[in-house]
């Protein structure tokens, strides 16, 4: 399941006011689509099933390929330092000599003052098989261990990465719907988060997104609150704290996506409201003011939103918008000042009950690709780039339980290139893919591992300042985070 499907390759051209009259799902060919669901249902719309998400987590944020990287300020992936485990460096890696080792044993490394067993890889070993935990990061390995549980809010809804102190120390916001406030998880650099400091938002906040946005050196967040059609934009006062602006949003808001809009003052971000099927630009003054623009009704057939992605889709160098609910996306270009240029729209029906949104560059070519969450799901857009037609070819990935609660795309093995990282709500675990670089995917080779009872959503960062990033699933069964640290 490593190809993509060529035939849903779709471009379309709209305007805002016939933007439902044209039945572009009727003239696509069949490659993806599947009829189970209605994606007129207005329930579709229920943030309870359908949680929406784009992601904004800082490994996506600071990755130096996406496009919608603005900041690098109090940045702890690059600013952590990374001799720790590397390959090239370490000393505790001797004993991997071909000529002396038996195949894929466990070793002790005598000039190693510690005297800890490590684990060393036979490059002769026909298998190749490699191994967890000897600080060489090898092609498809996916390594983790357990880095324990924190308690968290009741009904925690989403989850997402940031420095909020500004220490050089990721650490992770939840969005707690019981409590209709966030939880914000100092970390300590060594991938231990601090219990929960909360601050009051709206009724059920939905989603959450980080990322810097009043020009210091503190991540700040803005959250969805489902059930005030506003959002929340906090203001990260450096100790754990935020200050609160609400704005006005469309109805039942559910997903949000950072990026810089209009290439000044910093991130913007955008959202998409399930309610009254549209979305919302919001520009951003440089010190975390927003002034909204829009509402922008969808492109195309697109009759549900459920989830909102920034990025750039090719045309014109912009950062453009990529949304869609229920079976149907569209991408629409970005003028450069905050508004939507609906001449230059592309889509189609490559879906089914789509869901939460992340964007990602799975193949480093500088255009956006996907990822959604859908059904038991996780869809993966491709963009084709290159002109204002080329569209988005797509692929799926699982089945994964009968729901999948998010899904990003995110390097969390090293390698540099995007993984799949997905949430198997049923079976409690997360489900990691990695990733080729050039669109592929060793499916084959997932690797699943155990979270909390109920996960709702994931975050990926550098939590122990490792250089390759850990996971981290908040869970709604538990009320907690579980915490997987890198150990490649
Ligand atoms: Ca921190
Ligand atoms: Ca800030
Ligand atoms: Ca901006
Ligand atoms: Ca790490």
């Amino acid at each position: 399941m490593t190809r993509f499907n060529h035939s849903l390759t779709l471009a379309l051209l709209f305007v805002p006011v016939a933007a439902c009259t044209d039945d572009t799902g009727e003239n696509l060919p069949n490659g993806g689509f599947t009829t189970g669901e209605d994606s007129d249902d207005p329930t579709t719309a229920d943030p309870t099933t359908n949680n929406p998400a784009t992601s904004n987590n800082p490994a996506t944020t600071n990755n130096p390929s996406t496009t919608t990287e603005s900041s690098s300020t109090g940045d702890p992936t690059t600013d952590s330092d990374t001799t720790t485990g590397d390959p090239t460096t370490d000393s505790d890696t001797t004993t991997g000599d071909p000529t002396t080792d038996s195949d894929d044993t466990t070793t002790t490394d005598p000039t190693d003052p510690t005297g800890s067993e490590e684990t060393t890889d036979d490059p002769t070993d026909p298998t190749g098989m490699t191994e967890c935990g000897n600080d060489e990061i090898e092609a498809n390995e996916i390594c983790f261990a357990d880095g324990g549980t924190v308690a968290t809010g009741a009904g925690a809804t989403d989850v997402a990465a940031g420095d909020f102190d500004g220490d050089g120390n990721f650490d992770v916001i939840v969005t707690s719907a019981t409590g209709t406030n966030v939880s914000v998880h100092l970390g300590d650099g060594a991938g231990a988060l601090a219990a929960g400091l909360t601050t009051a938002v709206g009724n059920n906040p939905q989603r959450v997104v980080a990322g810097e946005l009043s020009g210091d050196t503190s991540w700040d967040a803005i959250v969805a609150n489902t059930d005030d059609d506003t959002v929340s934009v906090l203001i990260a006062d450096g100790a754990g704290g935020f200050t609160e602006t609400v704005v006005a949003v469309g109805d039942q808001p559910v997903g949000l996506s950072l990026g810089d809009l209009d290439d000044a003052n910093g991130l913007d971000f955008a959202v998409a409201n399930a309610g009254s099927v549209d979305y919302h630009t919001a520009l951003n003054d440089g010190a975390g003011t927003f002034t909204t623009q829009g509402p922008w009704a969808p492109a195309g057939n697109v009759d549900a939103m459920a989830g909102i992605v920034l990025g750039s889709v090719a045309v014109g160098g912009t950062t453009d918008a990529f949304y869609g609910g229920g079976g149907f996306y569209a991408a629409t270009n970005g003028n450069g000042d905050g508004t939507m240029n609906f001449d230059v729209s592309q889509g189609g029906n490559a879906g089914n009950t789509l869901g939460r949104m992340d964007g990602g560059d799975i193949n480093g070519d500088g255009d956006l690709d996907v990822v959604a969450a859908d059904g038991p799901l996780a869809r993966v857009y491709l963009g084709q780039g290159g002109d204002a037609n080329a569209g988005f070819q797509n692929d799926t990935f699982g089945p994964f339980g009968t729901t999948v609660s998010e899904a990003l795309l995110a390097d969390v093995t090293g390698e540099g290139d995007d993984d799949i990282i997905a949430v198997d709500r049923d079976n409690a675990v997360v489900v990691v893919i990695s990733g080729n670089g050039d669109a592929t995917f060793n499916e084959g080779d997932a690797q699943t591992f155990d979270v909390g009872a109920t996960p709702e959503g994931v975050a990926v960062a550098d939590l122990d300042g490792d250089g390759v990033s850990d996971i981290v699933v908040v869970s709604s069964g538990g009320a907690d985070l579980t915490i997987l640290l890198s150990n490649p």
